[in-house]
């Protein structure tokens, strides 16, 4: 898949006339952005601190992407349907964030570990996690499914932050371990909200990472709302400038755009293998859904601050700048929604056939080696669930 590199030349014919300039864009002056909302394709955009990035995509790499934001958004769409017809007890959708994910995703080398939220499907799909597995977890029938090592892909973290407090200490393993200081280092990025920004446990991570030089990129998509509670009720400032105050450098990203949220993820982990120390990410992006299936956007914001974000949507651009390059045709558009479609039939028709756990089960991965506290505990629930047998209820 796409493997275009941070630091390599664009090929003139993709970009612009604007060959270098300063940052710019709706989320102020310091928004790197490497397409605009219209798809109009900008060669390398220099940072506030000096970096100039740039990607370097082949015609299939850039088809590649494509297909990944709307692959990702249909299995989210197909998420969101499911529970609303019961299949599932919740959903985080990610709708408007795909760009963000897959950009960020894809930018992650093979060795390198993320550690998500519970939003992080299009992440979780770059690495190479089976949806279903996701889909498992919110239908409540088993407690995640894949193995963090294996995918380098940690569990999801509801409780808000305290997966950054996990990625810094991993992160210090890291460079105990000896594996940072060249090109094939690891690194490892943490997932958040502009909400978690205000938890304590983000902010002490800052601290840790940033004393202990750890190999970090915080990643937080400031999607403008923690449920119903918009960004100014968690700063002052732009977020990406909190970084300064803890001694590590921080940029702001167009989150809507696939090409710079890669190139600025892909220098971000590359500086913190190389042993460069932390940097934290804004992605500045809109969560154009609810918060969660629980939630009712419609009580606490106006359409018309919708409507303006979806003309900055992260696909539209995309399909928009392939067009206009002839990178892609209307057979290729329609042979990409096809697959969504095709997967999201094989997705819906696999949960619909999950087998519910034996109630037992969750006594199962609690410890490795178990403990007698918890074959106690177990004998009593078999107990508890065997004087129902016979009756009525
Ligand atoms: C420690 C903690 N406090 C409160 C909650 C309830 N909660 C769930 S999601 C959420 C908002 C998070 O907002 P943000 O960090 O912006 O992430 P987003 O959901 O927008 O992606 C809150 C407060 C929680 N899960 N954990
Ligand atoms: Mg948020």
């Amino acid at each position: 898949m796409a493997k275009g590199d941070t630091g390599v030349a664009a090929r003139g014919k993709r970009a612009t006339s604007r060959s270098k300039r300063q940052a710019t864009g709706d989320g102020g002056t310091d928004l790197v952005q490497l397409l605009t909302p219209s798809g109009e394709r900008v060669d390398s955009v220099t940072g506030q601190d000096g970096t100039v990035y740039r990607v370097d995509f082949t015609d299939d790499e850039y088809r590649g992407l494509y297909r990944d934001l709307v692959l990702v958004r249909k299995l989210d769409a197909e998420a969101t349907a499911l529970q609303r017809q019961g299949e599932l007890g919740l959903w985080a959708s990610l709708l408007g964030q795909e760009a963000a994910q897959v950009g960020s995703g894809r930018a992650l080398r093979p060795q390198d570990m993320a550690f998500p939220t519970y939003r992080e499907h299009g992440v979780l799909y770059c690495r190479g996690i089976d949806p279903i597995m996701p889909l498992g977890l919110f239908r409540g029938v088993d407690q995640g499914g894949w193995d963090p090592n294996e995918f380098k892909f940690n569990m999801y973290t509801i409780v808000i932050g305290a997966q950054t407090l996990h990625a810094t200490g991993y992160a210090m393993g890291v460079t105990m371990d000896g594996k940072t200081g060249s090109d094939d280092g690891e690194a490892v990025i943490a997932y958040f909200g502009d909400g978690a920004t205000s938890q304590g446990d983000v902010n002490e991570a800052f601290v840790w990472a940033g004393v202990f030089n750890a190999p970090l990129v915080f990643f937080c998509q400031n999607n403008q709302y923690a449920i119903s509670e918009p960004l100014e009720r968690q700063t002052r400032i732009p977020l990406y400038r909190r970084a300064a105050g803890f001694g590590f450098p921080g940029v702001r990203v167009d989150g809507n755009d696939v090409l710079a949220s890669y190139a600025v993820t892909r220098h971000a982990l590359d500086n913190a293998r190389l042993g460069q120390g932390p940097s934290l990410i804004e992605a500045y992006t809109y969560r154009m859904g609810a918060h969660t299936t629980s939630d009712d956007p419609t009580r606490y914001r106006i359409a018309s601050e919708v409507e303006a974000w979806q003309a900055k949507d992260p696909i539209a651009r995309m399909k928009a700048f392939l067009t206009r390059q002839q990178i892609a045709d209307d057979t290729f558009f329609a042979d990409v929604d096809e697959q969504a479609r095709q997967e999201s039939v094989a997705l819906r028709e696999r949960v619909l056939t999950m087998p519910n756990p034996e109630p037992e089960s969750m006594f199962d991965h609690v410890y490795p080696n178990g403990s007698p506290e918890l074959d106690a505990q177990r004998e009593q629930f078999s107990r508890y669930l065997a004087s129902f047998e016979g009756s009525a209820h």
